[in-house]
């Protein structure tokens, strides 16, 4: 009997995966309505009403889009080396990609979440999760830079992150897969995975003033995979929420042997309690390594520094940390309401959108209304959790944000729609087709308490016929829909970089009057800056040969090097004297094997080059800068590897002939 029905259960969610593949809504043609170009339409010269930071997915990267226009407004390389702005190729910025791992030149960031104060988004840094090799990225909205990572020991597959909570006191990181912990031998056999996998969630602390980074703790949960994860607010501070699914514990063949159960869970956690046993001294210390990277705007360089330990509670022994609320099936999102009173889970399986109330968890939890324990940590009753139940919503829904009137907006993957919902009745409301297969949404401040909810942006999967064809891949497309009125209106297609996972959006005014113009020079405490052309220099100390230099429009300085032999490792330490906005100043040498440079205002940077044979090796500016950009160039002579050509550097001038012959 046991067994018919479990064959009869993995025949129901096969068929259910099958169709797991999207559909394409009905009336896809004309679903804009004349009015909709004048919503989207931002003047020439005019700016737009809000940033809209998107995760760039498997590009590493985070993109700043203007809204209503979907102007491109900027790529943020965070965890991907980008050549365009020398990110991971200067000497100066390579030290944020380090891990314990080493050098790691790519990732995959999914979700970016914006720095709150009282639960409303103040626009100070945003933070965006790296997948592949744990890691979380701030990135300061002042220059629009990453500013600091820090890795994530004991986890793998940093997916429910960077969510934090209303005073950004921590951002989360949970788990995608379950590992055994670092410090366990993991050379075990794949399928002892009940035995020796454990779900760490870690909870980073942020500091008030400057945002700086700091693994305050991790608690060992039960091996799981951990999906996303939102704060509570408001009534709620003090709890965090993830999802969670293969509680099957599948290693093997996941889309079926993970979608056998009917209800995975929502794991609530008391991180106010988890805190408190912290400071009683009830977390262990364990030895790991994980890199800390930061990026000074003074030394305009960043350093490393691999630490070696990190404090874990252990969910099963303390024992009212973690508890489970069942949710059905495979929960995806995770996302809590503007009033934190309702936690809604999106069961990737499930044909319906159960909403918790967070008074009912809590009195379940006084009146220990559980159903047993899974491995140890109480499983509440469903019903004793459970507000209520929006009855056939869609097909796949996935996430949830929230207008602040009353209202959710649910993405569903499968039936390729976002759904308007009532939280208080339950009702849905509006349905708009998506093209297609609608993965996050976003609505500006919409999982924070205080929504402004103009506008509705959806992230979709996959883009078909919606641009013109550029081969078997496509971009990925953003659909803009206007939500002040009763109905979802969609306004404007526009594509993105990468895969966009979760985006947030904010008014522009709160970011763009701090945005930084220029780097003050007096203040560049770069080792090698030169802070006018009087100071530059060419020093070599072996093989090494470091070249201060300057650039302003229109020339370097020296932009006649000779002297260098085959074999040199030489290090163009190029300073920026302009002291002015937008005026980057690029750098390129022949033969390069790395990216460019291109430096701020004020900044230095710095590009590691080998010497690798006799011959004249140009270099130049990259960034069109003034009307003599093209002017903007210099020659570097290189000499064989034992060639006593003397070392001279120059600009606008040339030594006698007899001082640069090799001498006899
Ligand atoms: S994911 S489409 Cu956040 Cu990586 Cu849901
Ligand atoms: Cu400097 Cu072009």
């Amino acid at each position: 009997m046991k067994s018919i029905r479990i064959i009869a259960a993995a025949a129901f969610s096969f068929s259910l995966l099958m169709s797991f593949n999207s559909c394409k809504p009905k009336n896809a043609g004309n679903a804009v309505n004349a009015d909709a170009a004048s919503k989207a339409y931002v003047a020439p010269g005019k700016y737009d009403e809000f940033y809209n930071f998107v995760s760039g997915g498997f590009s590493g990267q985070l993109a700043t889009y203007g809204l209503p226009s979907g102007r491109l407004l900027r790529v943020i390389p965070v965890f991907s080396v980008d050549p365009e702005k020398g990110w991971g190729y200067s000497e100066e910025t390579k030290p944020m990609l380090n891990t314990s791992h080493g050098f790691v030149p790519w990732d995959d960031l999914h979700h970016t979440e914006l720095s709150q104060t009282n639960g409303e988004i103040d626009g100070r840094w945003v933070f965006g999760n790296a997948n592949n090799t744990p890691r979380v990225a701030r990135i300061d909205l002042k220059t629009f830079r990453t500013a600091e990572i820090i890795e994530l020991p004991n986890s793998a597959g940093n997916h429910s992150s960077p969510f934090i909570t209303e005073n950004t006191e921590y951002v989360v990181a949970g788990t995608r897969f379950s590992v055994p912990p670092d410090d366990k031998n993991g050379d075990v056999p794949i399928n002892t995975y009940k035995q020796n996998f454990k779900g760490t969630i870690s909870f980073i602390s942020v500091a008030k003033e400057d945002g700086k980074m700091d693994i305050a703790f991790q608690i060992q949960c039960p091996g799981v995979n951990f999906d996303l994860s939102h704060a509570g607010k408001g009534k709620s501070h003090g709890w965090f929420f993830f999802s969670c699914y293969n509680t099957e514990q599948a290693n093997t063949l996941l889309e079926v042997n993970a979608s056998q159960k009917d209800k995975d869970f929502i794991m609530a956690v008391n991180w106010k309690k988890a805190e408190e046993y912290l400071k009683a001294g009830k977390g262990r210390k364990q030895a790991v390594k994980y890199a800390h990277n930061t990026y000074s705007d003074k030394t305009h360089s960043a350093t490393s520094e691999i630490k070696t330990e990190v404090t874990v509670l252990d969910a099963k022994e303390l024992k009212d940390i973690c508890y489970f609320i069942p949710c059905p099936k495979s929960p995806h999102g995770c996302d809590v309401d503007p009033t934190g009173e309702y936690i809604v889970g999106s069961g990737k399986l499930a044909a319906l959108i159960p909403v918790f109330s967070f008074d009912k968890m809590i009195k379940a939890i006084a009146d220990k209304a559980y159903a047993g324990d899974y491995d140890g940590i109480p499983v509440i009753k469903y019903e004793a959790a459970l507000y209520g139940e929006v009855q056939k919503p869609g097909l796949g829904p996935l996430h949830t944000e929230f207008d602040g009137k009353g209202n959710a907006y649910t993405t569903f993957f499968v039936s390729s729609e976002v759904v308007k919902w009532n939280i208080k009745d339950l009702k849905v409301l509006d349905r708009a087709p998506t093209y297609y297969s609608v993965g996050h949404l976003c609505i500006p401040g919409g999982d924070s308490k205080k929504p402004n909810a103009k506008y509705l942006i959806a992230y979709n999967k996959i883009t078909k016929d919606r641009y013109l064809p550029t081969g078997p891949e496509l971009a990925q497309s953003a659909q803009l829909y206007d939500i002040s009125g009763d109905k979802m209106q969609l306004i404007l297609d526009f594509p993105t970089i990468g895969e966009p996972h979760y985006a947030q959006a904010v008014s522009a005014d709160l970011i763009k009057g701090n945005s930084v113009k220029f780097f003050k020079i007096d203040e560049n405490q770069n080792p090698y800056v030169s802070k006018g052309e009087g100071t530059t220099k060419v020093v070599r100390t072996g093989n090494r040969v470091d070249v201060n230099m300057t650039c302003i429009r229109s020339h370097f300085s020296p932009d006649n090097i000779e002297g260098i032999k085959a074999g040199d490792e030489v290090y163009f330490h190029v300073t920026n004297l302009e002291q002015d906005w937008d005026v980057p100043h690029g750098f390129a040498i022949k033969g390069a094997n790395t990216g460019e440079l291109l430096i701020m205002p004020g900044e230095t940077q710095t590009l590691k080059w080998t010497a690798e044979k006799a011959g004249m090796f140009p270099f130049y500016c990259t960034d069109f800068c003034s009307a003599l950009h093209q002017e903007m160039q210099g020659y570097i002579r290189v000499s064989p590897a034992g060639s006593n050509v003397p070392l001279l550097f120059s600009t606008g001038k040339n030594y006698p002939v007899a001082d640069t012959a090799a001498k006899k």
